[in-house]
């Protein structure tokens, strides 16, 4: 529950703020899917239901902006990524995953980091449900990289074994994105 240090070249900042490629999507819980595909066993598709009926974390984290704030101690609730993985069993040549927002954004997160247990698919944020600006109904956290890569408005991960860059790592931001290595640009 306590914020961990600051990583190099960081301020702290009270809340997130929202950053975006374009207008934030409109949102239906009843036509939500969400779409599990690529180098998997068993591709899947989730409706807003059988998301709820997956395993349940709450996760609390600090927020790094690769532009150099960030947040202490932002509560994150939803699916653990390990519950995904076991659903979906990834074939043993992944090592990339791939989030896609619904809005068109994308962004490829290193399979290693997407195993953290600290990475979740988040629905609730400091005790509510996303804010639409923060993601709503759902978004990708994965707390040990900068915030580009814990894509907001959730419709499909795809799992792969070579990197494909996503919208910000093909204009130049890093393949991996560690804040304690300050992996900003590459
Ligand atoms: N779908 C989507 N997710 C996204 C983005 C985006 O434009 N679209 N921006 C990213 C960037 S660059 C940052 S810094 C964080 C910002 O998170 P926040 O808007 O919740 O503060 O969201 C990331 N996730
Ligand atoms: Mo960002």
């Amino acid at each position: 529950m306590a914020s961990g240090p600051l990583p190099p070249g960081q301020r702290w900042v009270a809340a997130p703020i929202p950053f975006d490629i374009g207008p934030v999507p409109e949102a239906d819980l009843s036509r939500f899917r969400l779409r599990l595909f690529g180098a998997v066993e068993r591709p899947r598709e989730l409706s807003w239901d059988e998301l709820l009926a997956l395993p349940q974390v709450e996760v609390w984290a600090d927020f790094h902006c690769v532009t150099g704030w960030s947040v202490p101690d932002v509560l994150w609730e939803g699916v653990p990524a390990g519950a995904i993985v076991d659903l979906v069993r990834p074939r043993p040549e992944v090592g990339w995953v791939v989030a896609h927002g619904r809005e068109g954004y994308t962004t490829n997160v290193p399979y290693a980091h997407f195993l953290h247990p600290g990475t979740l698919l988040a629905r609730r944020m400091n005790g509510a449900p996303l804010p639409p600006e923060h993601g709503y109904p759902l978004r990708l956290v994965v707390p040990s990289l900068y915030a580009w890569k814990s894509a907001k408005y959730l419709q499909a991960l795809e799992f792969l074994p070579a990197l494909r860059r996503g919208y910000w790592e093909e204009r130049g931001y890093h393949d991996v994105g560690d804040p304690w290595r300050e992996e900003r640009y590459r």
